[in-house]
């Protein structure tokens, strides 16, 4: 039985670092606008939906850095944030949205949330594990600084998958049997069925192949990323090889739609990826590719600009049962006993000299 959904990301183009959160907010409704025009279902917003992608930046004013971040309950109430959240509503599309987190300890995170139209409320919540970047800014003053590791603090909650509701007609038929996952497909006849099993990760997240292997083994049909990816960047990135702008703009889209499409295949699983891009505030260039990869890895459809634009595809959700019913059928074929060091180790640790 095919399990078709239409979704889409929602590329969002420059937003500076004075922007007005208002004129944000409206791009980002436009967005929302256009995904109903088209009949979209779910709707994904990339990292730090609301605001520039201010962790480039030093601040030295608490206050300053706090205006870009959301107290934790008040996503969907204040003024800057719930209209987005209200309309999807009323449009009956789900939205998954990017935020700086302040939680009520004063702890930062880099967060997102899954709110369902259907059930009209937030349904999961993700704080990105990977934090890249440094907690002290470059010494060189030209350099592009992602100070992540100052302003969150690594997330909390693991790799939790769920279901959304609402989405697929049969959604309810097997409401029975949805709780819990049980054993290896050949052994559990509901397994692919039901409502959409889908997880959440933020931009750096999707490099580490251990973040979808934890959203895979729980059944996951669908990976949804937001990010902001700097083009040109040595520091962070390295410079084993000098680059023009341009060849590295190219080298940072190459290796974020290796990763996407990779990871999407190794893990039997749709993966849609929506980018803030373009040039903030006239100089800091952040990659486009927004992209939805299928199950066997190919681009089912693309980002053709660096601005807002909404990059939409119908999926069947079906597609994810050949890979995992055959070269990827975890409960098979995955070896445990090998894995060990994967769960117990950080660092590389290499055999001893000869
Ligand atoms: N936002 C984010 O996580 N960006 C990083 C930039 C690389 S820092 C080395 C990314 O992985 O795309």
């Amino acid at each position: 039985m095919p399990r078709i959904l239409k979704v889409a990301a929602a590329q969002v183009g420059a937003v500076d670092r004075d922007a007005d959160r208002a004129e944000t907010l409206a791009r980002l409704i436009a967005l929302l606008d256009q995904a109903a025009s088209e009949k979209v279902q779910l709707l994904l917003y990339p990292e730090v939906t609301f605001t520039t992608f201010f962790p480039r930046h030093l601040f030295t004013s608490s206050s300053a850095l706090n205006a870009y971040f959301e107290h934790n309950d008040d996503l969907i109430t204040s003024p800057s944030t719930a209209p987005l959240f209200s309309k999807a509503k009323n449009y009956g599309i789900d939205i998954v949205v990017g935020f700086a987190e302040r939680t009520d300890e004063g702890k930062g995170y880099n967060t997102c949330v899954y709110y369902s139209a259907a059930l009209g409320k937030v349904i999961n919540k993700y704080r990105k594990v990977h934090l890249p970047g440094t907690v002290e800014p470059f010494e060189d003053p030209e350099a592009v600084n992602q100070l992540e590791k100052r302003y969150f603090t690594p997330g909390d909650l693991g790799f939790p998958a769920f279901r959304a509701p609402g989405l697929l007609p049969t959604s309810s038929v097997l409401k029975a049997n949805t709780s819990t996952l049980k054993g290896p497909i050949a052994e559990n006849e509901d397994q692919g069925k039901g409502d959409p099993v889908m997880g959440m990760l933020i931009c750096n997240d999707r490099r580490w192949p251990e973040a979808w292997r934890s959203y895979a083994l729980q059944g996951a049909e669908l990976l949804l990323i937001g990010y902001n990816t700097v083009a040109h960047s040595p520091h962070l990135w390295g410079t084993t090889k000098p680059m023009t702008e341009e060849e590295a703009e190219k080298e940072a889209l190459f290796h974020s739609r290796l990763v996407q499409q990779s990871n999407s295949y190794m893990n039997s699983v749709f993966s849609i990826s929506s980018a803030r891009c373009g040039l903030d505030d006239g100089k800091y260039n952040l990659i486009g590719g927004s992209a939805i990869i299928n199950p066997e890895g190919h681009v089912v459809a693309e980002a053709k600009t660096k601005d807002d634009e909404l990059v939409v595809a119908e999926i069947d959700l079906e597609e994810c049962r050949q890979g995992r019913e055959k070269t990827f059928d975890f409960g098979r074929h995955r070896r445990i006993e090998a894995y060990g060091r994967i769960g117990a180790q950080t660092g590389v640790v290499e055999p001893e000299l000869l």
